[in-house]
């Protein structure tokens, strides 16, 4: 999978090469390129930001050097790709999107700042690509690119060799729509607390019972909005 992302802050991607995606790229499972959108501007102070047409507070980004930066990632591009903007009034990001994403040879990441993007970008990107505007969840960031490595994170590790053991990958909280069971590991008593005895039972069955129970009783608890189907 192909992975393009647009920033003024580049560097904040150095991060990606940290996490579990650090190898996939290596291996050239993920191939990530980030851009630093100033490249695409073409005065003496690299500007990307000008004041709001019908006034208000704060600044919007430019529109032409985002339309030079997409020109330039999708142009050579052999299919037309899925080009994301985060935004706090975007549709939600779940996991059933990142698994449908994890499926696309080729994403490109549009990381906005100040109040945001000039809207005419994400009507020409779609004569690009297939334009979604997500957001993480209903809070504020700063800017697009903490979201965008949770997104690239989520989506990286759905890619088949991503993550070494593909059935970790079905078992874990909402690919099933609830919460996941709790996990303990040695030693069996730890200050005083125990481990839940079924645990060491031996007994499968009763195992993979008490587990289901917990995921349910969790999610009743914590997200009962999840169960509301
Ligand atoms: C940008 C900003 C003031 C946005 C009404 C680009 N889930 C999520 N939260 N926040 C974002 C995504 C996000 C994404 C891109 C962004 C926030 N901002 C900041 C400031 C009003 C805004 O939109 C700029």
């Amino acid at each position: 999978m192909r992975i393009d992302v647009v920033s003024i802050f580049p560097t904040i991607f150095d991060a990606l090469e940290v996490s579990l995606l650090g190898k996939a790229r290596q291996s050239g499972l993920l191939d990530v390129a980030v851009h630093d959108l100033r490249d695409y501007t073409h005065d003496r102070h690299r500007t990307v930001d000008d004041t709001p047409y019908g006034g208000g507070a704060g600044m919007v980004m430019k529109p032409e050097p985002w339309g030079e930066a997409l020109d330039d990632i999708v142009g050579g591009a052999a299919e037309r790709p899925v080009i994301v903007f985060p935004s706090p009034a975007g549709e939600r990001f779940t996991q059933s999107i990142a698994r449908e994403l994890s499926a696309a040879p080729h994403l490109v990441f549009g990381c906005g700042r100040y109040e945001g993007i000039d809207e005419r970008v994400f009507d020409y990107a779609a004569e690009l690509g297939d334009v979604r505007l997500l957001s993480l969840g209903d809070y504020v960031l700063n800017g697009g690119e903490v979201a965008v490595m949770a997104m690239v994170e989520a989506i990286g590790r759905l890619v088949p060799g991503v993550v070494g053991n593909p059935e970790s990958l079905v078992e874990e909280s909402h690919e099933d729509g609830l919460l996941e069971y709790p996990s303990f590991t040695k030693p069996a008593v730890w200050r005083e607390r125990e481990v839940p005895p079924i645990l060491l039972s031996g007994n499968h069955g009763a195992v993979a019972s008490w587990r289901r129970e917990q995921q349910i009783e969790r999610t009743r608890l914590r997200r009962p909005d999840l169960l509301a189907d």
